[in-house]
């Protein structure tokens, strides 16, 4: 993989993180500070020796140094006094500006992008999951790829490890697009088989619960705690990323299909959320969400947005949806009572038992949904075969001309008759 492949020869990565903050990133992103820290994470995650930190102020980036001229000095005397072989940037990079800082600083020079997809490649088991990431890998080199050698051998991924002349150059370019278009057929059939089995799924009636949030909010662990699944829990940033099902029993002896996905972040390349797309399909499909939240995070609010904003994206917004803010025995009193409560939350340690019950709990009563009274016209048997077709008729009175019905209906079915039923809710 990519950013360790020094680790063949031995040498151990050993960076210095750069963060530019520019007007725009002030004024519409993530707090930087907090960004820096999460870089460090992934530095971290993907194996990397971090030395030490350098920040930047600018109203916009250096064309051709990102960071300035004098910024770049300022990182090359850190980098020679500290011993790094490495400078990874919180931002993303052209590849020109790669190449400058390459060239001036004689440092492997990585970005974020490039440090989630490293750190993705090394975590990629399955054959959907390592299509996916060279994928992304080869549509984030593309763009990137000019008359020098680094970038392509360090990178990997079979596309020859010379350093290019620009001929050589023309030839790798058609190699990656038609590669890319191998890639994308072969995506496709893993599709189509991913359709199948839900097809499969749809029609045996299995209600089907997604477990997403941000990367290391406790997801694998709580799939994990609710069916005993086996599966790969660490304290790093992208643990998992192929989807794994379980069969999670409720209290009432019904059965639904949990599944665990892979984590969001901020910034995620948008080659990557693309290449992804099969795997997320999974929460499209999902009955209801839970949206796995670490409470404990001083990033917690972002960390909602950003997955608030993922599943807006994946066209999953209007899903049912249950907040779990997770880890709350890592949380000051005070912190918890900041956090939002009511229908639709709930404030758990994955490893309290308690809890967990309140968690099966809870997707017991989502699903089964609320029961409403309705209303309804003696004329409109169109929409009283609507009630018993969607919902689950408890009761039935006559008033009149008017038919009462109680009705236990869940709230995507609601959702999606709501609009022809609404006006006929009594309470
Ligand atoms: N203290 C505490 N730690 C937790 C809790 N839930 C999860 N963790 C820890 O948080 C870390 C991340 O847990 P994972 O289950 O791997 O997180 P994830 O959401 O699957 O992360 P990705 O797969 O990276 O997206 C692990 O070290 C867990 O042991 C909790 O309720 N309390
Ligand atoms: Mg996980």
């Amino acid at each position: 993989m990519a950013i360790t492949h020094d680790t063949q020869t031995d040498v151990q990565d050993r960076a210095i993180l750069v963060s530019l903050v520019t007007d725009k990133i002030k004024r519409t992103g993530f707090d930087p500070e907090l960004s820096l820290q999460e870089l460090v994470q992934l530095a971290e995650t993907a194996g990397v020796e971090v030395l030490d930190v350098l920040r930047q102020n600018k109203e916009t980036p250096d064309s051709k140094w990102f960071i300035g001229k004098g910024k770049v000095e300022e990182l090359r005397m850190a980098a020679d006094g500290l011993g790094a072989n490495t400078a990874i940037f919180d931002q993303e990079l052209s590849g020109a500006q790669v190449r400058n800082l390459e060239e001036a600083l004689d440092l492997k020079i990585i970005d974020r992008t490039q440090l989630i997809l490293d750190i993705f490649a090394g975590r990629a088991k399955t054959r959907e999951g390592i299509i996916q990431v060279e994928l992304a890998q080869l549509s984030y080199l593309l763009p990137r790829l000019s008359g020098h050698g680094k970038n392509l051998s360090r990178l990997g991924g079979g596309i020859g490890t010379r350093g290019p002349g620009e001929s050589k150059l023309e030839t790798d370019r058609r190699h990656i697009r038609d590669r890319i278009t191998e890639l994308k057929r072969q995506l496709d059939d893993v599709v189509k088989t991913r359709e199948l089995h839900r097809e499969r799924r749809r029609k045996s009636g299995a209600v089907q619960v997604a477990l997403v949030g941000y990367t290391n909010a406790g997801k694998s662990t709580l799939l994990k705690q609710l069916t005993d699944a086996d599966v790969y829990i660490e304290n790093q940033l992208f643990a998992t990323l192929d989807p794994t099902s379980r069969v999670l029993q409720l209290p009432a002896g019904k059965e639904v299909v949990l599944t665990d996905t892979v984590g969001f972040i901020q910034n995620l390349p948008h080659d990557l959320v693309a290449s992804f797309r099969a795997t997320l399909e999974e929460v499209n499909e999902a009955n209801l969400v839970l949206h796995v939240v670490d409470a404990s995070s001083p990033m917690r609010e972002e960390q909602m947005e950003v997955v608030d904003s993922i599943l807006q994206d994946l066209g999953a917004a209007g899903k049912p949806r249950v907040v779990l803010f997770n880890k709350s025995d890592l949380c000051q009193p005070e912190q918890l009572e900041m956090l939002p409560t009511g229908q639709g939350y709930l404030k758990i340690s994955a490893f309290s038992p308690e809890d967990l019950t309140r968690v099966t709990g809870l997707i017991a009563d989502e699903l089964a949904g609320d029961t409403l009274v309705f209303r309804i016209p003696g004329d409109r048997g169109d929409l009283s075969s609507l009630l018993y077709r969607v919902g689950e008729v408890l009761e039935t009175n006559y008033e009149e001309n008017d038919v009462l019905y109680s009705v236990r209906l869940n709230k995507e079915d609601y959702e999606k008759w709501g609009y022809k039923l609404a006006e006929f809710v009594v309470q």
